[in-house]
């Protein structure tokens, strides 16, 4: 499984043009009362490719679920960040 799981990560880094469905976890430390969530939800949603965002507040975590042909990391990054949420992938 766990060789299945590595080739399939080299395939996808090499034909980067196959779009799938990505789902990445963000640490977005600074959400600090109940309104953060709604603003860092809305600015990832409003970035093309964005299919689901999640935004759990408890763990200051945001789950994105994105095309990865219309959107990237980088892109979901830089939406938290300008909007007043600086965020990062969680390891
Ligand atoms: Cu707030």
């Amino acid at each position: 499984m766990q060789k299945f799981l590595i080739v399939t990560g080299l395939l996808l880094t090499t034909f980067g043009a196959l779009a799938k469905p990505q789902t990445i976890t963000l640490e977005v430390p600074t959400m600090n009362c109940p309104i953060c969530p709604i603003t860092v939800t809305k600015s990832l949603e409003n970035v093309a490719g964005v299919i689901d965002v999640e935004v759990l507040f408890d763990e200051k975590l945001a789950q994105v679920n994105y095309d990865d042909e219309l959107t990237d990391l980088k892109a979901l990054i830089e939406a938290t960040t300008n909007a007043g949420y600086p965020s990062y992938e969680k390891e």
